[in-house]
């Protein structure tokens, strides 16, 4: 299998099936297609007939495209990952979850973009406080399910998790406030040596992209 991404600093959406998939323990390899640097994603895009994005999964028969369904092929994949949670009710409470991340949450990825190697605190427009007050709430509701115990939304890492991860990365270096349950959360997903493992390579690269630079 072979996972296509951009740029380790800045690419949000990059960083949701990469994690999942190291986390998992689910062999792959990537490919880095900086998008604004050179033509490499426009040809890409072209030979496989997709829109100019990443992530893209590729294996032996499929093209797979887009987080939320490369996400979800490997749930259905590897099932032994339990990269969703088996009890039907926190599974659904986690898609909901994840889904409202994949549509939602504008103001906070537009003004606030993922940049993981620059620390720097940034008040918070009325926007975004909304955004923020949003997943206080989505994190007391997993405060709240029926689950196992474990420091990640349902309790174990799941593809929820790899979903927000970006949002570690925001609320962490632009310095913003969601709650004490979002925090802890925050630090177990800091803490993961494939969140350590990304944030290297992310201040290894050298490419510069102004637009995320607050
Ligand atoms: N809905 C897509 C969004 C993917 C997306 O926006 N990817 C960005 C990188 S984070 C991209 O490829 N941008 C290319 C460009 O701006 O040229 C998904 O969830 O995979």
């Amino acid at each position: 299998m072979h996972l296509y991404i951009a740029y380790k600093n800045y690419s949000s959406w990059s960083l949701r099936p990469w994690l999942a998939m190291k986390v998992a323990g689910i062999p792959f390899e990537e490919t880095l297609l900086p998008f604004a640097h050179g033509d490499s994603l426009k040809q890409f895009s072209a030979q496989h007939v997709l829109p100019a994005q990443v992530p893209v999964l590729i294996t032996d028969d499929l093209v797979i495209w887009d987080s939320l369904a490369i996400l979800e092929y490997l749930a259905e994949g590897y099932p032994e990952c339990q990269l969703w949670p088996e009890s039907r009710a926190l599974r659904a409470l986690a898609r909901s979850a994840a889904a409202e991340m994949h549509s939602g949450f504008s103001a906070l990825r537009s003004q606030f973009p993922m940049n993981c190697r620059t620390e720097k605190a940034v008040e918070p427009s009325v926007a975004v406080a909304q955004d923020l007050q949003r997943l206080a709430q989505i994190w007391a509701r997993f405060e709240q399910a029926d689950k196992p115990a474990g420091p990640f939304l349902a309790g174990s890492f799941s593809n929820v998790d790899a979903m927000f991860a970006p949002v570690m990365w925001r609320v962490r270096n632009y310095g913003l406030k969601v709650s004490s349950a979002f925090d802890r959360w925050a630090q177990a997903m800091y803490d993961l040596p494939a969140m350590q493992e990304w944030l290297i390579a992310a201040r290894a690269e050298t490419w510069q992209m102004p637009a995320y630079e607050r």
